[in-house]
């Protein structure tokens, strides 16, 4: 997606992604979720080589997603071209027989085919029923992975909401954003991490430069770009949240 898409941030691209994730009453599409964090990676790129440890962290956990799916694809074509050639052996007909998984989770609630990585519950409950996520043990899971990039959105909505609800005269950007982190995700980071992130938030820019960034001609119209993108940011977070309350406490690691 990084090569098809410009790799210049645009506020306007991170909404188009971040409204295509919610499908059906609640459900998150993985392909607009990890699309999301792209830009975001691009945002972070501007920032300059200070925030390259972040963006790699990112990109890191987006790649084990999207290999997972990959793996999950060709899976599902291995089958589909076994059970073809077992058709045509017995009857010469090329037509595949049944379901290449015959599991709840290869049919979305819509009725559309898809594999497991498809979205955030069809991923839970593959991952659940396949034994993949656990306490004892820690397996490189779709769902443990989401968890560490769904616990940075909490924080980045609530540092872009704090940024519109505050002018000029309040925090700056870098102790916003500082602010934020330490109610959120530094909850879940060790000492040395959170050592990182600090040293992090002195790359922040001043206001002015988000106002360039999502390209607004007034104080105002950045505001409310920035109260779209954070509403954009909650909705997928609610959602997230509520599929993993619903799934039970073991994907809460
Ligand atoms: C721009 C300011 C950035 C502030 C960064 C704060 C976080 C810094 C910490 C980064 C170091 C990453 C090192 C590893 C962390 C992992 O231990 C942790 C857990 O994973 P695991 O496998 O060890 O259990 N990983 C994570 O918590 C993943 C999340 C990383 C942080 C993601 C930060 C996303 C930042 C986005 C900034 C976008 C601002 C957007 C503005 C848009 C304007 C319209």
């Amino acid at each position: 997606d990084l090569k098809s898409a410009g790799q210049k941030f645009q506020a306007g691209d991170l909404l188009k992604h971040l409204q295509a994730a919610p499908v059906l009453a609640n459900d998150v599409l993985l392909k607009p979720y990890l699309a999301s964090w792209d830009e975001l990676i691009k945002f972070l790129k501007t920032l300059g080589p200070i925030m390259g440890l972040v963006s790699q962290e990112i990109e890191s956990k987006t790649s084990i997603i999207r290999k997972l799916a990959q793996k999950e694809e060709e899976d599902i074509k291995r089958l589909l071209r076994e059970r073809q050639s077992e058709a045509g052996q017995v009857s010469g007909s090329s037509l595949p027989l049944g379901e290449p998984f015959p599991n709840s989770y290869s049919k979305l609630p819509g009725g559309a085919e898809g594999g497991a990585y498809v979205s955030v519950h069809s991923m839970m409950e593959a991952e659940l029923a396949r034994g993949l996520v656990d306490f004892t043990q820690l397996t490189v899971s779709g769902c443990r992975t989401l968890l560490r990039l769904h616990r940075a959105l909490l924080w980045l909505q609530l540092f872009l909401q704090s940024l519109a609800d505050e002018d000029e005269g309040g925090r700056s950007p870098a102790q916003l954003c500082r602010d934020t982190y330490r109610l959120t995700l530094a909850q879940h980071h060790t000492f040395w991490v959170k050592q990182a992130a600090e040293l992090a938030f002195k790359a922040m820019p001043e206001r002015a430069f988000f106002h360039r960034l999502v390209c607004a001609k007034t104080p105002v119209e950045t505001v409310i770009i920035l109260h779209m993108v954070s509403g954009a940011i909650g909705e997928v977070y609610n959602r997230t949240q509520l599929a993993l309350e619903e799934h039970g406490p073991s994907l809460q690691i």
